[in-house]
């Protein structure tokens, strides 16, 4: 019916990932590359980096103020040059970077591949952006007075960047308070801190004083306390999970002194909405991207998969299948998709949370063993899934009541699925309630559908008939709303303001403005 009435989208060319993986399935990417990735992966080694001392972050922050003083009064154009420098020398270490990403974050080739580019893209994106943002800005104002409108750098800054981007988020986060002149006290996530340490080292080499830059190493209860608690830091920006926004939020709010600013970008339930004129196919390939590469471990993985019933039974189909052919493994093996969780943490948290979808699946249909329910595909969860150290969870697909079930952002390769009927848009209505806001896809034929479905959603990325990870620099700005975070986006045109003052400056040009400049 829709079909008769609204025109339908063209049929896509031919799927996305099928043309980047050549016939032994590797991502032909990371195949071009071979040679140089798997010569630094035999040479790179992941240091230790010292933790820092709790009790001298203080003298850190007040070297990083004495810094930015310095720092923050060089042209906008020359903090531009250094951190386009540190873009160039990453991009000469691309292989060195990507074996440390697969040896200390587990990163699968493709994955570390793209990482080491987002983090060029952020350093030079802001620094483009700062160029075109920290020009004084002329306003119109009554005859006799000038007036301009200016950015400035607001101090230091507190970087809190987390262990699945740990060298795109931390560059990001630091490069853009760099650019506008702040200093920063950048403290990575614990588990990978060796990555930080090198993108810091490429910094400073580039030009950046040691001072404007210091990397403060260790627990975020501890060492990251000690940096939201102090008082001279001027702002703090965070990615990670919601509860350990509203931590560091609360901690900044119950200090006296001036007020500052959280930046973060926390979870999401991201959820995709098929309807029944969407291609089977494009469907499969985009969940599986965006559910279970990277292990799930991505903020904007996809979680809930709304499908409408009359295409759900093939989609659901075919995705039992994709997963079967997902190569879970070593991520140092250029085959392989999906890698280990991060940790024995992460392990335990969602192997609880498997096991109790697999006991209420068993509980909806009796007689089923845990493994063999409906709609679980993937290999079984294993009783020992530990091996050399790592931890690997199998992906797992389940089928839920409702999506007022899922209340929980399970932070790996577990997708839930829903199906619906009626009106899509009280399937978004129900996705929203949810309270999170980060990515959505819409999969659907209906161009103007896809549309009026989009600015219903209260997300922050919208992607139709595509996968819902790999937001691009400059491309697509990415950060959500509500639970997931505060805004503004990274990577996008408004993200730097938030790090900056703003400071008008009005001249009297007249009388004695006039003799003022007549006199000078
Ligand atoms: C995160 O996982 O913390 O679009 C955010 C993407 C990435 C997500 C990064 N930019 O997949």
């Amino acid at each position: 019916l829709w079909l008769e009435r609204e025109a339908a989208l063209p049929l896509p060319p031919q799927l996305y990932g099928a043309s980047r993986r050549n016939s032994e399935g590797v991502d032909l990417t990371v195949e071009s590359m071979r040679a140089p990735l798997l010569a630094a992966y035999e040479t790179t080694r992941v240091p230790t980096v010292p933790l820092a001392d709790v009790a001298s972050v203080g003298d850190a922050v007040a070297r990083a103020l004495a810094a930015g003083r310095h720092w923050s009064r060089a042209p906008v154009e020359r903090r531009a040059a250094i951190l386009r420098k540190a873009a160039d020398a990453m991009q000469t270490q691309l292989p060195q970077l990507c074996a440390l990403l697969v040896k200390e974050a587990f990163k699968t080739w493709g994955d570390a591949v793209s990482e080491v580019r987002e983090a060029i893209d952020f350093l030079r994106y802001y620094a483009d952006e700062a160029q075109r943002l920290m020009q004084p800005l002329a306003l119109a104002g009554p005859t006799g007075e000038s007036n301009e409108l200016r950015l400035t750098a607001r101090g230091a800054w507190v970087c809190i960047s987390p262990w699945n981007f740990p060298l795109a988020i931390f560059t990001g986060q630091v490069a853009a308070a760099l650019a506008t002149g702040n200093s920063v006290l950048a403290k990575p996530a614990d588990q990978t801190p060796a990555i930080a340490a090198e993108a810091v080292r490429l910094l400073h080499a580039a030009g950046v004083p040691a001072d404007a830059l210091q990397l403060l190493h260790g627990p975020g209860e501890t060492v990251g306390a000690a940096l939201v608690a102090q008082p001279g830091i001027a702002g703090v920006v965070f990615t990670g999970s919601t509860q350990v926004a509203r931590i560091i939020h609360r901690a900044l709010a119950a200090k006296d002194g001036p007020i500052v600013p959280l930046i973060a970008e926390t979870g999401g339930i991201n959820a995709m909405l098929v309807d029944s004129t969407a291609l089977p196919e494009q469907v499969a390939d985009a969940v599986v991207q965006s559910a279970f590469r990277s292990a799930g471990q991505r903020c904007s993985a996809l979680r809930l998969l709304c499908l409408h019933e009359g295409i759900a039974d093939t989609v659901t189909g075919m995705l039992a299948g994709a997963v079967r052919e997902l190569v879970i493994g070593d991520p140092a093996l250029l085959a392989t998709d999906v890698g280990p969780v991060i940790d024995r943490e992460a392990w335990e948290g969602i192997a609880r949370q498997v096991e109790r979808l697999q006991r209420t699946a068993t509980d909806r249909h009796p007689g089923l063993e845990p493994g063999s329910m409906p709609l679980h595909a993937g290999v079984p969860m294993p009783d020992q899934a530990r091996h050399d150290g790592r931890f690997f969870i199998p992906p797992q697909i389940f089928e839920v009541a409702s999506i007022a079930e899922v209340q929980q952002e399970i932070f790996g390769p577990v997708l839930h699925v829903v199906r619906w009927s009626g009106d899509p848009a009280a399937v978004i209505d129900q996705i929203n309630a949810l309270g999170y806001g980060l990515t959505l896809g819409i999969q659907t034929r209906i161009d103007s559908r896809a549309q009026a479905l989009a600015a219903r959603a209260h997300v922050g990325n919208v992607y139709v008939n595509r996968n819902i990870i790999g937001a691009v620099v400059g491309v697509q700005p990415f950060g959500g709303e509500g639970l997931s975070g505060t805004g503004p986006k990274a990577g996008g045109p408004y993200y730097l303001q938030r790090f900056c003052a703003e400071q008008t400056l009005t001249i009297n040009t007249t009388a004695a403005g006039g003799n003022v400049a007549l006199l000078a």
